[in-house]
């Protein structure tokens, strides 16, 4: 799924078989979506969106544990297109994920049928364009997977529940972006942030005084790390991509690329409207945006200058992510590799050490993982191995180290054998944070810190409560290590 720096790279982890549908008795839900391209003027400036149903960002799925979703989708756009559930754990057939490596894009003035089951799964997640840039033009909107009626959820019902979708935002269109990138130049800074498609004081969430609310907060931008913040007011953390967490007080949080973190605001505040403030991570410029949260009986307009935040300290963020913890006795799915409910006593089976780098290969752009920069094959990889194509991949076309060799271009697949445990150390040597996406897989972010991992950096891993999720960052210069239950089939890393 491709959030690593929004750029075209995948390494794909394959263990391959082909799974047909079949859906159980649990609640079907049903969406027509219509994309197609509109103008749009997030920073006041006219743009080629891409619209689904007419709306920009798309609308947002409302689900229950376990639901089926069918979301038929009409490509009304001049360019094949694909959508990705991100986080959607696909555990029934993940031909339906929705990138290249899995799925066959939707050509233009064709429709498919998505079928999806959320199956065990609670939390937030989000949607977005998996193929040629298109998520910068839009084609994103949030998903939310309600807990089961009886299923106690660990903190009271909120008086609303909003989706707050955050992103860094260029006025170039996707095709002037892949352009720059195939021209040799990396991107430059963005032109703005954007909350739910709107720039500077456009979207605006509205509290009663003395109730408290839900948000739901993704980062569905290309490749800035952002940080999320809301003036007087404090936010208690309650769930991450579907963990829900020890209920920790934050001022400010910082969401990377493709994440998602739901808080609890309380409107506890004199009525007036405040400042909701995004801004960059780890920029030497820092781009900021503003939002507004409004009190129903509110006395007047936003004062004083909106709040500050971290700008480019990696040690604040770094705390920050060591202290969300799963809340261990809260109800909702477990995960449960290896039919152990103790992912810190499982024992590993095999340890795979990925390094990402960036570098220019016949004059354009591109970005590695282990030295291979990921070209999709014209046939999806699973679509290739189910009718036993010869010639599309060949496995272990990547090594399960960092080779530290030039970049080069190949459809990389690593082998890895069903039903293992696994640790993956992300290895950053790079002066800019990464952003990783497992496609259907939670895993469990035991550890991360600066410098090169080593045997020794096993020491300080959270072996206890560590949170299950599906998008972890890695810092400059740092690495991140998680475990990881292959108890599925096809999955790809971004
Ligand atoms: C999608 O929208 C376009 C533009 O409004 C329209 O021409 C087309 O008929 C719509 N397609 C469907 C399947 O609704
Ligand atoms: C395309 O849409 C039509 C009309 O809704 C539907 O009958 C058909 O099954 C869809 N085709 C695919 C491949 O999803
Ligand atoms: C953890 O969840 C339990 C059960 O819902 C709840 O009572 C408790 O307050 C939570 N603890 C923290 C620290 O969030
Ligand atoms: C994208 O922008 C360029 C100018 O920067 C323009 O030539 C091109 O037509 C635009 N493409 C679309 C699809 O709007
Ligand atoms: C893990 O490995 C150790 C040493 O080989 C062994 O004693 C232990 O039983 C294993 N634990 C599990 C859960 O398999
Ligand atoms: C837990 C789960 O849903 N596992 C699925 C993974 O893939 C196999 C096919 O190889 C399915 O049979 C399982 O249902």
């Amino acid at each position: 799924m491709g959030v690593k720096r929004g750029v075209a790279t995948a390494v794909v982890l394959c263990v391959l078989a082909f799974v047909s549908v079949s859906l159980g008795e649990d609640p079907y839900r049903f969406f027509d979506w219509n994309v197609t391209y509109g103008d749009i003027y997030p920073l006041g400036v006219r743009q080629q969106g891409i619209l689904i149903n007419g709306q920009f960002p798309g609308p947002d799925i409302h689900s229950v544990t376990n639901d089926n979703l069918i979301i038929n989708v009409f490509n009304s756009l001049d360019q094949p297109f694909l959508l990705s559930w991100n986080g959607v754990q696909q555990r029934r057939n993940s031909y339906e994920d929705g990138v290249f490596g899995t799925t066959c894009p939707i050509p233009p003035g064709k429709n498919f049928t998505y079928i999806l089951q959320v199956k065990d799964q609670i939390g937030s997640f989000y949607y977005f364009p998996s193929l040629a840039f298109h998520k910068a033009a839009g084609g994103f909107g949030g998903i939310r997977i309600l807990s089961r009626p009886r299923i106690p959820v660990p903190f009271p019902d909120p008086a609303g529940d909003y989706t707050v979708l955050i992103g860094d935002w260029y006025k170039a269109n996707h095709t002037d972006l892949q352009r720059q990138l195939d021209s040799g130049r990396k991107l430059a800074l963005p032109d703005g942030i954007l909350i739910n498609g709107r720039g500077d004081n456009g979207a605006s969430f509205n509290v009663e005084q003395g109730k408290t609310y839900r948000l739901r907060i993704s980062n569905v931008g290309l490749e800035n790390s952002l940080n999320f913040r809301i003036q007087n007011h404090k936010m208690t953390l309650v769930e991450v991509e579907g963990t829900h967490t020890l209920q920790t007080t934050y001022s400010s949080l910082d969401v990377h690329v493709g994440q998602s973190y739901s808080v609890l605001v309380t409107a506890d505040q004199p009525p007036r409207d405040y400042y909701i403030v995004v801004s960059t991570r780890f920029t030497t410029t820092v781009l900021t945006t503003t939002g507004i949260l409004r009190y129903s009986n509110s006395a007047g307009p936003v004062q004083g200058p909106p709040p500050g935040g971290p700008t480019i300290q990696i040690d604040w963020s770094l705390n920050q992510a060591r202290s969300i913890r799963t809340n261990l006795t809260a109800s909702g799915p477990r995960p449960n590799p290896q039919g152990s409910y103790h992912y810190g006593l499982i024992n590993l089976t095999r340890t795979i050490v990925v390094s990402s780098s960036a570098g220019q290969v016949n004059g354009k752009q591109r970005y590695a993982i282990n030295s291979v920069s990921y070209v999709a094959p014209d046939t999806p990889l699973k679509v290739a191995d189910f009718f036993k194509i010869p010639g599309v991949f060949r496995v272990g076309s990547i090594s399960d180290r960092p080779s530290g060799s030039a970049i080069y271009l190949d459809t990389s697949v690593m082998q890895t054998d069903y039903r293992t445990f696994v640790e993956i150390v992300f290895q950053n040597d790079e002066d800019i944070i990464q952003s990783y996406h497992l496609d259907g897989y939670s895993f469990f972010v035991v550890g991360m810190d600066g410098g090169t991992w080593t045997a020794g950096s096993r020491n300080e891993y959270n072996l206890r409560d560590a949170v299950s999720r599906c998008t972890t960052q890695v810092y400059p210069k740092s690495w991140t290590a998680i475990y990881v239950a292959l108890d599925n089939i096809t999955r790809c890393i971004s």
